[in-house]
């Protein structure tokens, strides 16, 4: 049986494929593996038996068999670390790989997430005018560090790895804010991931959910 993961029944995002399903639709395109998605309500994920899944309510989850996991990070991981594709069989560049998606995620994404959030939640503050240039710069300063590093290659190190999708999508969370294009060769390089077959089926899938249609692939 395919695994099974979760996503949002309605994604606040509106079908744009930002909210954190979206990796784990790519790394199983990238592996060519089957899945099948469970739309959750926000109030499903509140409840006993969804918290049982995903101790903080969120999405996505993983199922398969006996095995549920959560954290988009750790469920990107365990697709790649299973199937070819995703990771470079080579033991020092495998371990680079991993270390640009924990990079992706615990260096790269909070500052974008932190702004992303205060433009949400915070515009209509005294304070968003004054915060919001601070926010910017947090990004900026990773941004620049990452284009320096990336060059003019085509991805971070060698052939396109988990490493790259997971930083792909962290870095799609700044569509529309024009920070991206700040660095022609960051927004190349989304350019490059988002014209991968497997990102394209992915995205068309998560669409699907917004537009209406079926929820699995
Ligand atoms: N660290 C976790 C992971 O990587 O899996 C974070 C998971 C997470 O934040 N999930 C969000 C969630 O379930 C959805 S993706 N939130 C509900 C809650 O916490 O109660 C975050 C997200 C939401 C919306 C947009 N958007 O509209 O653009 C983008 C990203």
């Amino acid at each position: 049986m395919a695994p099974t993961i979760t996503a949002f029944e309605r994604s606040p995002d509106r079908g744009k494929g930002l909210a954190r399903d979206m990796r784990v639709r790519w790394a199983f395109e990238e592996a060519g593996q089957p899945y099948d998605v469970r739309l959750v309500s926000f109030e499903q994920m509140r409840a006993p038996a969804y918290r049982a899944l995903h101790p903080f309510g969120q999405i996505p989850t993983f199922e398969e068999g006996g095995l549920t996991l959560f954290e988009s990070g750790s469920i990107v991981l365990h697709i790649a670390e299973r199937h070819p594709g995703l990771l470079p069989d080579d033991a020092n560049a495998r371990a680079r790989a991993i270390s640009w998606i924990f990079a992706a995620l615990d260096t790269v994404e909070p500052p974008i997430v932190d702004r992303s959030m205060a433009t949400i939640v915070e515009r209509d503050k005294p304070w968003y005018e004054a915060r919001l240039p601070m926010l910017d710069d947090r990004v900026r300063k990773r941004l620049g560090q990452l284009s320096t590093r990336l060059g003019d290659t085509d991805w971070l190190d060698g052939a396109f790895s988990a490493g790259d999708l997971m930083m792909v999508t962290v870095l799609r969370r700044l569509n529309g804010s024009g920070l991206l294009e700040e660095h022609p060769n960051l927004a190349a390089y989304v350019a490059r991931g988002e014209a991968r077959p497997a990102f394209k089926r992915a995205f068309e899938a998560q669409l699907v959910v917004f537009t209406g249609g079926p929820s699995s692939v």
